[in-house]
């Protein structure tokens, strides 16, 4: 009886023990592991020249992302409408001009738009500019009564106001902490930002956002090997692009692509995906975005697939508890970027989101950007807290949490003054 009970708890037991095991706070835990060299084809041949790494070794890598992490984006869908909802020259005291701008996407008897909002420096020249997705309505970033309130679907949160997934007035501004928009307008930059769930809902539900465009027939869901929630994202931030391209306030060609925690993951694979990003911010993107994933340390593939299957492909899935599997790691998503700037930030507290991972992929991405002549990481061993090391490829750590603080940006304005701007 004893050992029927026993037996018993142990099976109750045993999903919640595989749970820990999923996230790993134990340096001595790190299994060995073999990273891929990203300037070695998957058949061993060694790349040398610029010219093999773009003819043949990043061709193969982002392929290898594409199907197996992300997903493909299954077709093309251009703007079908540009609609410039509300203007002003004179917003925030006077600093900037502001402009929300709605996008719009047909097919068949479908239709989405997102709403891009965006402050600019009071310049007659075309100016670079951030852009990144925010987590709860353009409306949080600012104070500024002028912008609306998006009615997509978003995850409630009471303290914000956010109740039966619908946003309200309440939750204005309550995330001007995460954009220091003075200090962006000031060093001469460009903020725009868009609400992510209009592109696409952030819920494990694929018959919503933009993924049915594509559907055929009764499909309900995409393919394996075809777009997750953050390719769908990133697609959004591509058509934003595609918008400015025409906007007589942006230069197209110096558009930073920023972006935090699930949205860090975004910008770097937005980033990859789509060369005419000047440079890109992933800020404490963690598992999925800038840390290696065969370290196994805080979150994992498993956890991550587990707890957000709808971001990454069907195909993603094979790798969770099978890391080592994998043929490519996190440094050589960074690597896609190559030549432009990436930036890779982490926080102290946040080990959840490895930022030891993080650091490695960045310094482990840097013989690629060496190819072009430019300075990746050259230190091996992790700066200190709140010493930045900024060069085409950068990388902080700074004091605290999982957050994005006026430091992070300060940081990022002094390393696109010089390497973008
Ligand atoms: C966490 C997730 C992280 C990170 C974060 C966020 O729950 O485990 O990978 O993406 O959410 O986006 O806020």
């Amino acid at each position: 009886m004893k050992i029927l009970i026993s037996a018993l708890f142990l099976m109750l037991l045993l999903p919640v023990l595989s749970i820990a095991q999923e996230a790993n706070y134990d340096e001595t835990k790190v299994p060995e592991f073999k990273l891929p060299d990203p300037l070695t084809t998957f058949n061993g041949k060694k790349v040398k020249s610029v010219k093999q790494w773009e003819k043949k070794r990043r061709p193969e890598l982002l392929q290898f992302f594409t199907e197996n992490v992300y997903g493909a984006v299954p077709g093309e869908l251009k703007i079908h409408d540009i609609n410039v909802v509300e203007e002003s020259a004179n917003a925030l005291n006077g600093k900037a001009k502001r402009k929300q701008v709605t996008l719009t996407f047909k097919k068949d008897a479908k239709e989405l738009d997102f709403t891009i909002l965006m402050y600019t420096p009071k310049t007659e020249e075309k100016v670079p500019l951030f852009l990144g997705y925010n987590f709860y309505g353009n409306h949080t970033i600012t104070e500024d009564v002028n912008v609306q309130i998006s009615s997509a679907w978003v995850r409630d949160n009471p303290s914000f106001g956010i109740v039966n997934n619908q946003l309200t007035e309440q939750s204005r501004g309550v995330r001007t902490n995460r954009w220091a928009l003075e200090k962006i307008i000031d060093a001469g930059y460009g903020l725009a930002v868009i609400f992510y769930c209009e592109v696409d809902p952030d819920k494990d539900d694929m018959t919503d956002g933009v993924h049915p465009f594509f559907y055929v027939d009764d499909q309900q869901q995409p393919a394996n090997n075809e777009w997750g929630a953050i390719s769908t994202w990133a697609w959004g931030l591509s058509r934003a692009l595609d918008y400015f391209e025409q906007d007589a306030d942006v230069d197209a060609s110096k558009v930073i692509v920023f972006g935090h925690s699930r949205l860090g993951k975004t910008s770097l694979w937005a980033g990859a995906t789509d060369q005419r990003f000047a440079g890109a911010i992933s800020n404490d993107s963690g598992c999925g975005g800038a840390a290696l994933s065969k370290r196994c340390f805080g979150e994992t593939v498993a956890r991550i697939n587990r707890s957000f299957p709808h971001w990454f492909c069907g195909n993603f899935k094979n790798y969770s508890n099978n890391e080592q599997a994998l043929l490519v790691d996190q440094h050589e998503l960074i690597a896609l970027l190559a030549p432009r700037p990436v930036y890779v930030a982490s926080a102290e507290e946040d080990r959840w989101a490895d930022p030891k991972g993080e650091f490695l992929s960045a310094l482990y991405a840097s013989p690629v950007f060496e190819l072009y002549g430019k300075t990746g990481i050259t230190q091996q061993e992790m700066p200190e807290v709140n010493h930045p090391i900024q060069s085409t490829v950068s990388y902080h750590i700074r004091t605290g949490v999982h957050d994005v603080t006026d430091y992070d940006w300060e940081q990022y304005i002094r390393w696109a003054d010089n390497f973008i701007k």
